[in-house]
């Protein structure tokens, strides 16, 4: 364990290869220390004043709870007096403007999965990190591609932090006995095939039909077009399951659906969508809306929603192939067959 590189030193190496690099590494920095903090919280659930208490809704009307906002009051603390233009977060109605010559520009999910906190699941911080634009108040109207580099910290059986500085992607695992991140895996790639779908299936009868069409593939399994099995996992907590696409591949599914507020899915565009897209294609998977690359998108408000199909490519190719296919596509405008679910497709 003392033999692997730490993360410091990589983000040494890096801090030397840019003129952002120096800011980057800083901020990458300071949200790995955040998170060991973060960590420790979580860690003591119950214990910790009753962490997964809910305190009231968040700008973007999502229940908030107790360690959400630490976990944002943490991460702000740690990244404060770094040279960055702008922050947001998924706790912050706007975005807080910072030091007019900083660099960079970073967006957070503080606490990915809260849902899952007081049942003891994997839940996660996300980031993103991005260049700062000519006016910083444009800062997260930027594409995904424009990302510097993006990562995830999941709180589960590990504190592992997932990162791409551009060339990668990098899995360094939290060593409590020194307190430092260390490399555990390296140029992660992420399989080009899989056998395992996630989605939350509870929410078929909404689906537009190309999604339906999609997991009916899966579910037909060697019976059907895709001629192999698959197994399904949902968790419900995006770090959890893109950590499992980058170690056995995968295909992660939030479409967009029929129910009030999920016509553009359920996941953030700025500070979950873009930052796991740019972490996946990094890896060598795919990121999409099903129509889109979700890289190319560039949010009109800070926490716009987005359809996200992401991981294995292959099984991503196929969700886009069927979002193509005419037949489908006219029965999502037919309401008759795309909502009632008279017709069964
Ligand atoms: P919470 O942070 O509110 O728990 O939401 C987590 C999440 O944004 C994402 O991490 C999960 O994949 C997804 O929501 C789960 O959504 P459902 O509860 O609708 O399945």
């Amino acid at each position: 364990m003392t033999g692997q590189p730490r993360l410091d030193d990589h983000l040494q190496r890096y801090s030397e290869t840019s003129s952002h690099a120096p800011a980057v590494a800083a901020a990458v920095d300071a949200i790995a220390m955040a998170s060991i903090e973060i960590a420790d919280l979580i860690g003591t659930g119950e214990l910790a004043d009753a962490a997964g208490v809910t305190t009231g809704h968040n700008s973007d009307g999502d229940l908030q709870r107790n360690l959400d906002v630490q976990a944002d009051a943490i991460l702000r603390r740690c990244l404060a007096g770094l040279p960055i233009a702008a922050l947001a977060s998924e706790e912050m109605r706007e975005p807080q403007i910072g030091d007019r010559e900083g660099r960079i520009c970073v967006a957070i999910d503080p606490l990915d999965g809260s849902s899952n906190i007081d049942v003891n699941m994997t839940v996660g911080t996300i980031f993103s990190i991005l260049p700062t634009p000519d006016d910083p108040g444009l800062a997260f109207r930027q594409r995904g591609s424009s990302q510097l580099a993006a990562g995830f910290i999941t709180y589960g059986p590990q504190t592992s932090l997932v990162l791409t500085l551009g060339d990668g992607v990098d899995i360094f695992v939290l060593d409590r006995r020194s307190g430092c991140f260390r490399l555990a895996r390296g140029a992660v790639q992420i399989s080009e095939a899989c056998e395992e779908f996630a989605i939350n299936a509870a929410n078929r009868r909404h689906w537009d039909p190309p999604v339906r069409a999609f997991v009916d593939e899966c579910l037909a399994g060697v019976e059907g077009p895709a001629n192999h099995n698959f197994n399904m996992r949902w968790i419900g907590s995006l770090v959890a399951e893109i950590y499992r696409i980058l170690t056995r591949g995968g295909v992660f599914l939030y479409p967009s659906d029929a129910r009030p507020g999920y016509g553009d899915g359920r996941l953030r565009l700025t500070y979950e969508a873009h930052p796991m897209a740019f972490i996946v294609e990094q890896a060598g998977g795919s990121a999409s809306t099903g129509r889109e690359r979700i890289l190319d998108l560039a949010a009109q408000t800070l926490h716009q929603r987005v359809p996200l199909v992401m991981g294995s490519s292959n099984e991503v190719r196929r969700v886009e192939e069927l979002h193509c296919d005419p037949l489908l596509a006219a029965s999502v405008s037919a309401p008759l067959f795309a909502r009632r679910g008279f017709f069964r497709l």
